[in-house]
C-alpha cells in the first residue's frame, strides 16, 4: 500500500516505523493524513509486534492538528473533525501490540495527544510538548482533556491546558509524560532497543498485560483486581507459559511462539 503522508519501514522483523510526513506543515495532522494513519492500523497483521510512531525530519514529531483545514469548520464539522482524530488515536490505543512514540521535536495539541495514545514515550531533548489550543479558541479535541489528566495528573494537565504552555523534554520527563529523554541521533536507535527487549517476551502475555493495564484503569479495585487474575489465568492456557517456564527450569532460552 503506497501513503502519500507515511513511511514505513520494518529495520528488524516484528518492529515496524511509522513516519508521519508533512514536513511543510511540521507533520500537523489533517484528516487525508489521519484516514491514512487508519488504513494503516487497520491493517497492522502479525508481522509487527512493536509499533514505533515517529516524525519526519530533527524538528518535529506532529504540531497538531492542522489549523488551516481547522479554521473554516462549523460546529458540526468540527464536532466530526475532532471525532476522526479521537477514533484514530483509540485505535492506536487498543492495538493489541505495544506502540512506542519516538518524539523526535515538537508535539503540540494533536501531536501531543497522538504520543499519548502510544503505550510508551521517549523523545529527543530538542522535543517540547504542550496542549495550545485554547489559544486557537478550541479546547484538545482528540481525546488530550481525558489522557493527560491521566498521565501526569490533573492539576498539571489543568494548568498545561488552561495556559497553552509548551513544557520542554527536561520538563516532560520530570513530570512522567515521557518515560526518557536522548540525544536526536540517538532516539531511533534507542526506541528499537526497547522494541527489541519486547520481541524477546511471550507476545500473547504483552497483549494480555497491555490490556489489563488499558482496561483495568477505568475500573474501580475490585474491577481492576478481578480483571487482572482473569487474564492471569488465560496465560496459563498458552503454550508460551509452558515454553516460559519449561525454559526457566531447564535453565534455556525460551522460544514463545505467540500462542
Ligand atoms: N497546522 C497547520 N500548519 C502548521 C501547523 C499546524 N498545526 N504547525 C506549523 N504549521 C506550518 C506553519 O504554518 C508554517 O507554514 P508556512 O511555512 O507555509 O508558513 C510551517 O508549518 C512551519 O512553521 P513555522 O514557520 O511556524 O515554524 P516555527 O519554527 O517558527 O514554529 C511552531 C514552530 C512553534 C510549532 C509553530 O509552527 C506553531 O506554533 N504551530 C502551531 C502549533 C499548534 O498550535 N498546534 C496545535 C494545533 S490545534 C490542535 O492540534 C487541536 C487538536 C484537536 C483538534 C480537534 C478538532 C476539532
Amino acid at each position: 500500500m503506497e501513503y502519500n503522508f507515511l513511511k514505513i519501514e520494518q529495520p528488524q522483523g516484528g518492529v515496524t516505523v511509522m513516519t508521519i510526513s508533512a514536513p511543510k506543515s511540521l507533520n500537523a495532522l489533517n484528516s487525508t493524513i489521519l484516514k491514512e494513519i487508519d488504513t494503516f492500523i487497520s491493517g497492522l497483521d502479525a508481522s509487527t509486534r512493536v509499533l514505533i510512531i515517529t516524525g519526519d525530519g530533527e524538528k518535529s514529531f506532529v504540531a497538531g492538528a492542522d489549523i488551516s483545514e481547522m479554521a473554516h469548520l462549523d460546529e458540526p464539522q468540527g464536532t466530526e473533525f475532532g471525532r476522526l482524530g479521537a477514533q484514530v488515536f483509540r485505535k492506536i490505543e487498543t492495538l493489541p501490540i505495544p506502540v512506542i512514540a519516538a518524539v523526535n521535536g515538537f508535539a503540540l495539541g494533536g501531536g501531543c495527544e497522538l504520543a499519548m495514545a502510544c503505550d510508551i514515550r521517549i523523545c529527543s531533548s530538542n522535543a517540547k510538548f504542550g496542549q495550545p489550543e485554547v489559544g486557537l479558541g478550541i479546547i484538545p479535541g482528540f481525546s488530550g482533556t481525558y489522557r493527560l489528566p491521566k498521565l501526569i495528573g490533573q492539576g498539571y494537565a489543568k494548568e498545561m491546558i488552561y495556559t497553552g504552555k509548551v513544557i520542554r523534554s527536561d520538563e516532560a520527563l520530570r513530570i512522567g509524560l515521557v518515560n526518557a529523554v536522548y540525544e536526536q541521533p540517538e532516539l531511533m536507535g534507542k526506541a528499537i532497543e526497547m522494541a527489541q527487549m519486547m520481541l524477546k517476551c511471550a507476545p500473547v502475555a504483552i497483549t494480555l498485560a497491555k490490556q489489563s493495564i488499558n482496561e483495568g484503569y477505568d475500573l474501580d479495585a475490585d474491577g481492576a483486581i478481578g480483571l487482572e487474575n482473569k487474564l492471569f489465568g488465560k496465560c496459563f492456557s498458552t503454550c508460551d507459559q509452558k515454553e516460559g517456564m519449561d525454559a526457566f527450569l531447564n535453565k534455556r532460552k525460551a522460544e514463545f511462539k505467540g500462542e
